[in-house]
């Protein structure tokens, strides 16, 4: 089964929306099965963020990443990259959809919410950079016949 890592930036936390935000997740069918508040030090924001090193928003990216409490999830479900990303909407909120994280509750490009991996081989890294391997919990979910 599939799994994504999912981030709750510093704008998620400090505009008091994690909760509305995991509901939708929960609620399109993923299993939960990491959860935990970190603040992010600059070394794990650059590690995250490492691809776009060099990029005129560098900078400006990790000291968003690393201005507040992010929530780090892990989700796990079919298809569970391509999920997240559908859930969260394009990076620019103020071309993400209705519906979507971003489109209902982002307008700027930066301050975007949320992070989905964007492959299967990406979310394996990120997961090992947020989570220690005995911070996931995998368990069965009694309403799998329902969801899958
Ligand atoms: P996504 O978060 O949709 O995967 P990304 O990986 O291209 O988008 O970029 C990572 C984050 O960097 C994104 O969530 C917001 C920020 N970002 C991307 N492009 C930007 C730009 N042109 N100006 C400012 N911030 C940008
Ligand atoms: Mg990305």
């Amino acid at each position: 089964m599939q799994r994504t890592l999912i981030l709750l930036k510093p704008d998620a936390v400090q505009r008091r929306l994690v909760g509305d935000i995991i509901g939708r997740f929960e609620r399109k069918g993923l299993r939960l099965v990491g959860l935990k508040l970190v603040s992010a030090s600059r070394e794990l924001a650059e590690s995250h963020y490492a691809v776009h090193k060099g990029k005129p928003f560098y900078e400006s990216l990790l000291s968003f990443l690393t201005s507040g409490p992010t929530v780090a999830l892990v989700w796990e479900g079919r298809e569970a990259v391509t999920v997240g990303r559908n859930l969260m909407g394009v990076t620019d909120g103020a071309k993400a959809p209705p519906g979507t994280v971003r489109g209902d509750f982002a307008i700027s490009v930066q301050n975007n919410l949320v992070h989905g991996s964007d492959s299967a081989e990406n979310a394996a890294l990120e997961i090992a950079l947020w989570f220690k391997n005995e911070e996931l919990v995998t368990f069965t979910a009694t309403d799998a016949n329902w969801i899958g």
